[in-house]
């Protein structure tokens, strides 16, 4: 392949996967990629209102490159696994996304077949999964989903006169790569570390694993619109075959205003109508993922993504003690907004944020915790019923045996953290930079409040 149409991405697609006629777009870093095109009954592309103005603005965004302020980028070979968690950490809870190149785990090529998902990540050609469909978002974008299957999801992707996407494909057997495995805090000590002091006894909502691994399935031309995921949570993705443009947004300025904040989600939310707006107020980065590549957004991050190519990824949620203050946000977003700013529906963080509580006495002293960060997490807890996401149903938010002993540490830390009667939690934390994490806390400092709860 030659350097110019490594770069051509519409090559083999015209007149077999899409249409013929569809529009073509050159992106900044030199790829250039189809526009989507699905037609009606009258001939009218109906990506033409909203989906193809959005890509035109996400294709004009700089390039995320090395030396960016705002995106860490890591050459995965390069850098030891003990020191990647860290590094990736610290990019994140600083509201850094991180990317992550690495090298692709099938061959160059690889087409995408029922068989390959099949054999490669056991995913049935019979399965029934819930379809996003270009036509039907654009006829009402409430209804963009339709029920479909696996093999036939695949055959149309050889039909110029449809594209799909299939956003939810539960793999729970996919997770973190080894050299990133611990990033999950809420796994890798809320959950494992405290069944000592709180063995599990209720029924605790199965979204809390099962959101751990999912997959991605595209149609060439697929654009996911502006928003931020659900819960508060972090999101990982690696590309398995194929591209996608990932595109991240972050406000200009005003980050200790957290009504703008709000306004930047909302606003990117609704593209077409606040264009303008949005140039004045929101910077972006695109972060172009090859097969082998990977990124890592911290909570709340708004991001658009575009998938040029049929496309296939996996990726994941999680939980990480210093980007709590991220998750505060981002979930108040959610019970001021609802979901309606979400690509998923999510009701499990409570019974998670109250276990991470609970590990922190007997915490590894390797794991870093901020200031703004812990009281931000402490806040969850002990008021974790005003954070039940608008629309999400009373169960989320539930007492459950882990609801005590959360309340009490989390009351502990919060004093020592200056919470009192007449000075609240959220006043501390709505004051100063809503992305600051806060000072580095020392172990010694903390152990005074907690020994009462490391008790065997
Ligand atoms: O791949 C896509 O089209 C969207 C994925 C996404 O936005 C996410 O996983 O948060």
């Amino acid at each position: 392949m030659t350097e110019t149409s490594h770069y051509d991405l519409t090559i083999g697609l015209l007149g077999t996967e899409v249409p013929k006629n569809s529009p073509v777009i050159k992106w900044k870093d030199g790829y250039t990629t189809i526009l989507p095109a699905v037609f009606d009954d009258h001939n009218i592309n109906v990506c033409a209102k909203v989906d193809i103005p959005i890509i035109t603005y996400l294709a004009k965004c700089p390039v995320s490159t090395p030396d960016s302020l705002y995106i860490t980028h890591i050459s995965n070979n390069r850098v030891p696994a003990t020191d990647l968690h860290d590094l990736v950490g610290d990019s994140l809870s600083q509201n850094k996304p991180v990317a992550i190149r690495g090298r692709g785990r099938h061959p160059v090529g690889q087409e995408l077949t029922a068989e390959f998902l099949d054999q490669d990540y056991a995913i049935s050609p019979n399965r029934a999964v819930w379809v996003h469909d270009v036509m039907a978002r654009a006829i009402d974008h409430t209804k963009a989903t339709r029920p479909g299957v696996i093999k036939y999801f695949i055959e149309s992707m050889k039909n110029p006169k449809t594209i799909q996407c299939v956003l939810d494909i539960p793999l729970a057997q996919v997770s973190l790569p080894d050299s990133l495995k611990h990033v999950d805090h809420g796994l890798a000590y809320g959950w494992n570390q405290t069944t000592y002091d709180v063995p599990i006894k209720s029924n605790v909502h199965p979204e809390n694993f099962t959101v751990k691994g999912w997959a991605l399935l595209h149609h060439a031309g697929f654009l996911t619109y502006p928003h931020h995921n659900a819960e508060g949570s972090l999101t990982w993705v690696r590309v398995e075959v194929g591209t996608q443009f990932w595109v991240v947004f972050r406000p200009k300025n005003r980050y200790h205003d957290r009504q703008h904040i709000q306004d930047v989600a909302i606003r990117l939310r609704n593209f077409t109508e606040n264009e303008a707006w949005i140039k004045a107020h929101c910077d972006a980065e695109v972060i172009t993922l090859l097969p082998g590549d990977i990124v890592i957004i911290p909570p709340g991050q708004v991001h658009a993504v575009y998938t040029p190519v049929a496309s296939f990824a996996t990726g994941g949620h999680f939980y990480h003690y210093a980007c709590m203050h991220l998750t505060e946000i981002s979930r108040y977003l959610d019970v001021v907004v609802g979901d309606c700013l979400t690509n998923q529906t999510l009701h499990n963080a409570l019974e998670t944020l109250r276990r991470m509580i609970i590990a922190i006495p007997r915490l590894s002293p390797r794991i870093p915790l901020f200031r703004r960060s812990l009281l931000a997490l402490c806040i969850m807890v002990t008021q974790g019923k005003q954070y039940r996401a608008k629309g999400g149903p009373k169960s989320a938010v539930v007492d459950t045996e882990t609801a005590n002993l959360s309340t009490e540490i989390a009351r502990a830390i919060s004093g020592h953290l200056g919470v009192t009667t007449r000075m609240s939690g959220p006043t501390l934390l709505y004051n100063g930079d809503q992305f600051d994490r806060g000072e580095l806390l020392t172990e010694k400092s903390l152990n005074e409040v907690l020994t009462s709860f490391t008790l065997l």
